[in-house]
């Protein structure tokens, strides 16, 4: 609960920060001690009032199922929680009003399919940690990035803005293009939230810049304090061999942006993910002590190649030779334009069968060791005593290849790659699955709200909300996506998928039945049976284009 004293000015302790960020007087939030009371009073104005969402509200039942309080006790907790509210709307302090709010923990994993894990059906792959999050939240099934690699998608779901919008389409911060536009977690701070980052959530250079310790793309206005996770990555001691491009087996281990597996000696704290684990873990009971919420993003970098982890994670899926390959079908891309062709293929990577497996493996040995990781996290959140009052989020930056069309990686704007993982698991909502369209620019309105801040009418997304209330509910009939890299465009419904490439569409355009070839084999793009619904999606395409670039940063 409040504690009176927190609501005297000034009180925030600024943990030591690895490097101190330009603003931390502002980073306290005193500066926008207006802002605060404005949303306080509208929470009392329209009923929504955060003293209903009270730290003890709910307590853990066997099982770490929500169990209900008494109501007579949740009436003498409510009446206590609006008088203190009442009080803290009278003094007005940053910290004070902020103090009831939910938290939110933020992990996002780094070139993760949504196939690789087993809570969405994967069988040789097991991810038992990120299966009990699933089993207490809401797990999407189309959940769509809103661009297919790193820079795009993390500059858009932090800016709230479709890369279009702000023409963020490589690896830079948004902030030249949003000014002093509130980012998702400054947003938060803004509002008194103690607001961390540990690692990898704007782009940042993976391994090149895991190796050196570098911010990457970051924003710094976006963080109270943020610290990054150094590693080793392909450089690791251990049995390593490099995939891709060395048909002769003479490359060595390489960096870059390389299919390297490395079964590493060591355990997982010699790796960039374990580190950034315990410092997860770390900050979780430092900040779960304090009269403020938190917004902690944890970024992990696996299962980003390099695959390097403790060789331990790897055993499961060996010998490689056992690992299955996806089905495909021959010729399958002789329908398809040449930009639908991914930039990474078995061919141009001079991956043999041998090499393909093992690249499965690899990854999946890679997916394992960051699931442990997350495991560590939501262990530590359940030691705080903070897990009924933590919004848990987790996904990935955008979905991966593992060899369906025998594509590889990310970019490409099918399923697989489009696609994440995201579950939700908030305080006071029930499991469940949803099969509702939703996109990773939809995190910022729905937290805002979900946690009683203002939901700036400027953000894109939508607030998803409603879906962890009742996961039959739709909030938006499309995700749309973008691969900038091949001028690439998806736009898809319940049933079609339409990608096209160049706004004109002049470097072609695919069209898949999702209902009748969810693995997307047959392009029906230049069939006359389906010249009118190929039409009809070019000018969807178009009006969303166009509605993207109708925002509040254009000159
Ligand atoms: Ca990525």
């Amino acid at each position: 609960m409040a504690r009176p004293k927190s609501a005297a000015p000034k009180t925030f302790t600024i943990a030591p920060v690895s490097e101190a960020p330009r603003d931390v007087a502002a980073d306290a939030g005193y500066e926008h001690a207006d802002t605060v009371c404005h949303v306080l009073h509208a929470g009392l104005r329209d009923g929504r009032c955060c003293a209903t969402r009270p730290r003890s509200r709910r307590a853990s039942g066997p099982g770490g199922h929500l169990r209900e309080v008494s109501p007579f006790r949740s009436l003498g907790r409510l009446l206590k929680s609006v008088a203190v509210v009442l009080l803290g709307a009278f003094l007005c302090g940053p910290a004070f009003a902020a103090v009831q709010r939910p938290n939110v923990l933020f992990i996002i994993a780094d070139d993760l399919t949504a196939t690789a894990l087993s809570c969405y059906g994967n069988t040789v792959c097991r991810t038992p940690n990120l299966d009990r999050l699933a089993a207490r939240g809401m797990r999407f099934t189309r959940a769509f990035c809103n661009a297919t690699y790193c820079g795009p998608s993390r500059a858009s779901f932090m800016s709230g803005y479709y890369p279009h919008a702000t023409g963020v389409l490589g690896y830079t911060s948004p902030r030249p293009q949003i000014g002093d536009r509130a980012t998702w977690s400054q947003h938060f701070k803004h509002a008194g939230y103690h607001a961390v980052r540990v690692s990898k959530i704007f782009h940042m250079g993976v391994p090149g810049g895991v190796e050196v310790d570098n911010d990457g793309a970051d924003d710094p206005a976006s963080w109270t304090e943020k610290f990054n996770s150094p590693g080793p990555e392909w450089k690791a001691k251990g049995d390593g061999e490099t995939l891709e491009g060395n048909p002769d087996g003479k490359r060595p281990v390489v960096g870059g942006n390389t299919f390297v597996v490395v079964e590493a000696e060591g355990d997982d704290l010699v790796h960039s993910d374990g580190k950034t684990a315990a410092k997860a873990v770390a900050l979780i009971g430092e900040l779960a002590g304090r009269p403020q919420p938190f917004f902690l993003a944890v970024g992990f970098v696996r299962p980003h190649v390099p695959f390097v982890a403790p060789a331990g994670y790897f055993e499961a899926f060996k010998p490689y030779e056992k690992m299955a390959l996806p089905p495909k079908r021959p010729g399958a891309w002789d329908s398809i334009p040449k930009a639908g062709i991914n930039y990474k293929t078995s061919a141009n990577m001079k991956m043999d069968e041998r090499r393909q497996k093992k690249a499965v493996g690899g990854y999946y040995g890679a997916v394992t060791y960051m699931d442990a990781q997350v495991g560590k996290v939501l262990d530590a959140l359940e030691r705080s005593g903070q897990v009924d009052n933590t919004i848990v989020i987790f996904t990935s930056d955008h979905g991966y290849h593992l060899g369906e069309h025998d594509f590889w990686a990310k970019v490409s704007l099918r399923e697989e790659s489009a696609k994440v993982p995201l579950i939700i698991a908030a305080p006071g909502k029930r499991p469940g699955v949803s099969d509702a369209l939703v996109e990773l620019i939809d995190l910022y309105p729905t937290t805002a709200r979900l946690c009683g801040l203002e939901v700036p009418a400027r953000l894109q997304g939508k607030d998803i909300g409603p879906l962890l209330d009742d996961p039959r509910r739709r909030v938006r009939d499309t995700a749309f996506c973008v691969a900038p890299s091949s001028k690439g465009f998806l736009l898809r419904d319940d049933r079609w998928a339409f990608i096209q490439y160049a706004e004109d569409a002049s470097a072609g355009v695919e069209l898949y039945d999702l209902h009748a070839d969810p693995r997307q084999f047959i392009n029906l793009a230049q069939s006359p049976a389906h010249a009118a619904t190929v039409a009809a999606w070019k000018g969807r395409l178009a009006e969303m284009l166009a509605a993207v670039r109708r925002n509040d940063l254009a000159p």
